[in-house]
């Protein structure tokens, strides 16, 4: 058995866990947030048997696009009159995905 743990955008959860529950593959969403930039996101826990991460995968690659964002170069700032030229182009997602072995797995 194998744990996807999957960091996505909020706005592709819906779709994807529609999709991933349609194919039975059993998932658990958490409400996280980056890191760099202190934005809210989704990370998906997901305990499925090994020949499934390749289905997993193609479904994540389907419903997480990669978007453009600026953002402000230096921290905190929330003005939007802060001009186009102090800003950075970051692209963020589809999804990060990180899969470990499953040593032990019970329903008790
Ligand atoms: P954030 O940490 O908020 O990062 C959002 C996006 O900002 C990243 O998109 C990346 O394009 C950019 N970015 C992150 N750190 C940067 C830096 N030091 N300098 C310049 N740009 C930077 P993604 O790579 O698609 O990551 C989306 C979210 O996935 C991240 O949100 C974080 O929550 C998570 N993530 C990505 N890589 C990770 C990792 N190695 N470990 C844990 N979480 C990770």
């Amino acid at each position: 058995m194998k744990l996807v743990v999957a960091i996505i955008q909020d706005r592709d959860t819906d779709p994807t866990l529609q999709a991933l529950t349609g194919r039975g593959i059993v998932v658990t969403r958490i409400a996280t947030s980056g890191g760099f930039l202190v934005e809210g996101n989704t990370t998906l826990l997901i305990g499925t048997d090994e020949s499934k991460v390749p289905v997993v995968t193609e479904i994540l690659r389907k419903t997480c696009q990669r978007r453009k964002l600026f953002v402000p170069m230096a921290a905190g700032i929330t003005d939007t009159a802060y001009g186009l030229q102090n800003q950075i182009e970051v692209e963020v997602g589809g999804a990060t995905m990180f899969v470990f072995d499953v040593e032990h797995f019970e329903q008790v």
